[in-house]
């Protein structure tokens, strides 16, 4: 037994080592090996010498023997190429392969990506925290009242195993655990999806991306968040863009402020993009609110501070003229081919 199986693996390798180059050798290879008095036959003669009760082990390891010599036998008809008749494989390897499919990044991280470098630039860096947050964080060190409409139900999805939790709805709860931490000075970006409970329509989804920018330091000023924000829109909309800020409110900042950029779809003149005003918002913005520097244990006489948030979506809808935010989030290929930077 131990005998034949030597002898199959043995005569496996000789047959590995075959290669045909014309017919006739083609030819040659079946007579030697599946022939009449070929070695597969004559193998299976062997059976005769074999024990009674390892026949039925003995006969099965010859047939996979066989199946092994027709099968590679097969490929080297098929590989050689039996109807060119000329010697030559009939296979063309001269001819251009067939291109594989590429991936591509998503239009939402190409924008992220953008965004993130630019930051960088200024010397951000990035932080990134759990999607899954404490009302604390989300909602408490924000400044954010007890019955602010943001904490309802409506608006918020809470986690139904504990009522504390929730998913949090803007990344601001990054920028409070970065802040907790008590390394200051602090200059960073907090990049991430977010959720709320909007109904899903062209402009609203209950989940898209968000990026907020937090610095803070000694001595920062509102026209350090101007400056910094301008540098920000010339580098991802170009130089020509205009700028204007409206005073808002937010409950985290203070003075709080709205920032809309000049249209880019009609430089200005007015158009349904920018509903005839000339004018798209961007971003929110302030001043941290001495309160929410003290929740987190920072000394609001010694240290101000910046804030900014701004949806990656709306970015990028703008960027790219996209004009219902689900195509997003749907994985259609006639969309996403679109957007041709290679991964
Ligand atoms: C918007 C407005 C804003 C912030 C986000 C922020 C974060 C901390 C403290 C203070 Cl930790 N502020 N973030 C500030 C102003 C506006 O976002 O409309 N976003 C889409």
């Amino acid at each position: 037994m131990d005998q034949l199986l030597a002898q199959i693996a043995k005569y496996k390798s000789e047959i590995e080592s075959e290669t045909v180059t014309s017919k006739e050798e083609l030819e040659s290879f079946r007579i030697k090996y599946l022939g009449t008095k070929g070695l597969v036959k004559t193998i299976m003669g062997e059976m005769k010498t074999v024990a009674a009760d390892k026949k039925k082990e003995a006969g099965q390891l010859l047939n996979e023997f066989k199946i092994f010599t027709e099968g590679f036998f097969d490929n080297l008809k098929n590989g050689f190429g039996e109807e060119s008749g000329n010697g030559a494989p009939s296979i063309d390897t001269s001819l251009p392969g067939d291109p594989l499919p590429l991936g591509g990044r998503h239009p939402i991280s190409i924008v992220q990506n953008k965004i993130i470098s630019i930051f960088n630039r200024l010397g951000f860096s990035v932080a990134e925290g759990p999607e899954i947050e404490d009302d604390w964080h989300n909602f408490t060190a924000l400044n954010l009242p007890e019955n602010h409409p943001a904490r309802d139900m409506q608006d918020t999805f809470y986690i139904s195993q504990n009522p504390d939790w929730l998913l949090r709805t803007h990344t601001s709860s990054v920028q409070i655990r970065e802040m907790k931490k008590g390394q200051l000075p602090l200059r960073i970006i907090c990049p991430g999806r977010v959720y709320r409970n909007e109904t899903i329509s062209a402009r609203a989804h209950c989940f898209f991306n968000q990026v907020e920018g937090l610095y803070i330091a000694e001595n920062v000023s509102f026209a350090d968040l101007k400056q910094t924000l301008y540098f920000f829109v010339k580098q991802m909309f170009g130089e020509k863009v205009k700028i204007r800020f409206r005073p808002s409110y937010f409950p985290f900042t203070e003075p709080s402020a709205e920032m809309d950029i000049s249209c880019l779809i009609c430089g200005g003149t007015g158009c349904n993009v920018c509903k005839k005003t000339g004018w798209v918002e961007i971003l929110g913005c302030g001043m941290v609110h001495p309160k929410v520097l003290e929740n987190c244990g920072i000394d609001s006489n010694k240290y101000t501070g910046f804030a900014f948030g701004m949806g990656i979506e709306r970015i990028t809808m703008l960027s790219y003229q996209v004009k219902d935010l689900r195509l997003f989030s749907e994985n259609d290929l006639r969309f996403l081919k679109q957007f041709t930077q290679a991964v």
